[in-house]
């Protein structure tokens, strides 16, 4: 595997805090906000990202489970919002890994093509569509060091960890 130790940093903290490109949002299918980080973006970052949200709804009807659309940060210090649709747990049979791997190769995939070159990324689907925490930092890690090498702009990949649980399980794989 490509060696990205350099491009990959491990942070615990609040994700609007965060100085880089583009964050990304643990969104719902609707874009119109909700609780968790998804809460927090919106709160912190002002009116603006939910106008952008409803105009991207006008046009399109909201984002799908495993895709991506991006947005203004408001007054967020980072330049972009990301919002993501990470699946809600069932159990791991209604194709959850795979949706889960979807939204971090599309946030990528939609960062690189606006040139931007660090992205941060929180802990997606691990909050309130409970998807379990240890199984989902496997997926975003290997998502993140299958799709980096394929990228022209990007040059960081930042994990915001919020609680102690996912920053040490994220410490344990990328130290390993
Ligand atoms: N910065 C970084 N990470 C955070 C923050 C923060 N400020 N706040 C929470 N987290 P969740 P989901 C972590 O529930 O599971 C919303 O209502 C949190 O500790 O935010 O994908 C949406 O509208 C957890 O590890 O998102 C959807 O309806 C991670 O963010 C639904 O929740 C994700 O938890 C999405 O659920």
């Amino acid at each position: 595997m490509t060696d990205l130790s350099g491009k990959i940093k491990l942070v615990q903290g609040d994700i609007t805090q965060i100085n880089v490109d583009t964050i990304v949002n643990a969104a719902n299918t609707s874009l119109l906000g909700g609780g968790g980080v998804d809460g927090a973006i919106h709160h912190a970052g002002g009116p603006a990202i939910l106008q952008e949200c409803q105009q991207i709804r006008a046009r399109q009807g909201g984002c799908k489970t495993g895709d991506a659309v991006i947005t203004t940060a408001g007054q967020l210090p980072a330049q972009f919002v990301i919002h993501t649709v990470g699946p809600v747990w069932q159990g791991g049979i209604h194709d959850e890994d795979r949706l889960l791997a979807s939204c971090y190769n599309q946030s990528l995939k939609l960062a690189d093509q606006h040139q931007l070159t660090r992205i941060a990324f929180p802990n997606i689907s691990t909050g309130i569509y409970g998807f379990p925490k240890a199984r989902a930092a496997r997926i975003a890690v290997q998502a993140i060091h299958q799709n980096l090498p394929q990228c022209q702009f990007l040059q960081q990949v930042i994990f915001v960890c919020y609680d102690h649980e996912n920053y040490a399980l994220y410490q344990d794989i990328l130290n390993r």
